[in-house]
């Protein structure tokens, strides 16, 4: 058993966090990594207050243990959703791609944990001095909206740098990753693109595929020139994106309508054109489809042995 300070922070069984993935973590994925011990985690993201009101109402129906939601700073309705997680008691929350500091005195007044995403150490110093439970440390290696630093440079940075616990995410998605990050200073770790395959998961199933099939250089990084780099899997719509953001004479406002909705188009409708297979640069470690408990037993399994067998290093 691997048992670190977040089990007892949380109140759940594994240190694990299921990433709060736009457009993918439903209650119904978060419900089924809470019910299996880990910690899942609901997106707001493409929600309204009232939207993620009824997906926390979803969850709750199948689902007692805790769980989180994430805010996505930038998403337009980020406010409403923050008086959402009050009102609903929701015992967890993430955020990411900004500054959580605006919402954090009132979800903290209100009990609610507060574990921002980070990918800088200024981020986490910040919020540690503001009352952050925790943080994640995402280093570049994630899907998605990704920071400059890569895990193994960031999360022992981070886990020097402030006094609460870090969880380590990107690049995760096997016991030996697991294993690693607690030798980094992490005290439980987040995984995004091994839950993308769950079976729980109801992405459709062209990304789940793609995710299976894909190998170490599937990924690539794009919209450095908006501001918000992302990692997707190499599709024609990623490829074309990067090609758009390199040509002087397409206008900022002209790349971001591209880009509007693609990640939508592929978790939803798995339009090889014209979605943005959002993924981690560990898709090729995934290979399987699993269901949540079946995922968290595995890598927890995987890494006491990785963990236990330390010592044939040392003389
Ligand atoms: O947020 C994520 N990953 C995401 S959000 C997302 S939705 C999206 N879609 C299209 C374009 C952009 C986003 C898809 N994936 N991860 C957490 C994360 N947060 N990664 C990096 C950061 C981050 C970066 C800079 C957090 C804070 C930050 O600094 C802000 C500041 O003001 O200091």
């Amino acid at each position: 058993m691997i048992n670190t300070k977040i089990c007892e922070l949380l109140g759940i069984r594994y240190p694990i966090f299921q990433g709060g993935m736009a457009w993918v973590a439903d209650a119904a994925l978060a419900a089924a990594v809470s019910n299996a011990g880990g910690l899942g985690i609901i997106a707001a993201m493409n929600m309204n207050g009232e939207q993620l009101r009824a997906e926390i109402g979803r969850l709750r129906e199948v689902c007692d243990k805790p769980f989180g939601v994430n805010v996505m700073l930038m998403s337009p309705h980020a406010a409403e959703v923050a008086d959402v997680i009050v009102e609903e008691s929701v015992p967890v929350v993430t955020t990411g791609a900004g500054n959580p500091l605006t919402y954090m005195k009132k979800w903290i007044e209100a009990g609610v944990k507060v574990i921002p995403v980070v990918a800088s150490v200024a981020l986490a110093q910040m919020v540690a001095k503001r009352g952050a439970a925790a943080v994640v440390a995402e280093g570049g290696e994630s899907g998605g909206h990704i920071g400059e630093a890569n895990t193994m440079a960031l999360v022992p940075q981070v886990a020097d740098g402030v006094d609460i616990p870090v969880i380590a995410a990107g690049g995760i998605a096997d016991g030996r990753g697991y294993a690693a990050a607690l030798m980094l200073g992490a005290e439980g770790i987040q995984m995004g693109t091994r839950f993308l395959v769950a079976k729980e998961c109801n992405i459709h199933p062209n990304f789940k595929a793609k995710v299976l099939k894909a190998g170490d250089s599937s990924t690539m990084v794009s919209g450095r020139r908006l501001g918000h780099p992302v990692r997707s899997l190499k599709t024609p719509f990623a490829r074309k994106f990067a090609e758009l953001e390199k040509d002087p004479s397409v206008t900022d406002e002209q790349l971001s309508e591209f880009g509007a909705g693609a990640l939508r188009k592929a978790v939803t409708e798995g339009d090889d054109v014209s979605g943005a297979f959002m993924c981690g640069q560990v898709a090729g470690l995934v290979k399987s489809e699993q269901s949540c408990k079946e995922i968290l037993e595995e890598i927890t399994a995987q890494a006491e042995k990785v963990l236990a067998g330390a010592g044939k290093y040392i003389l």
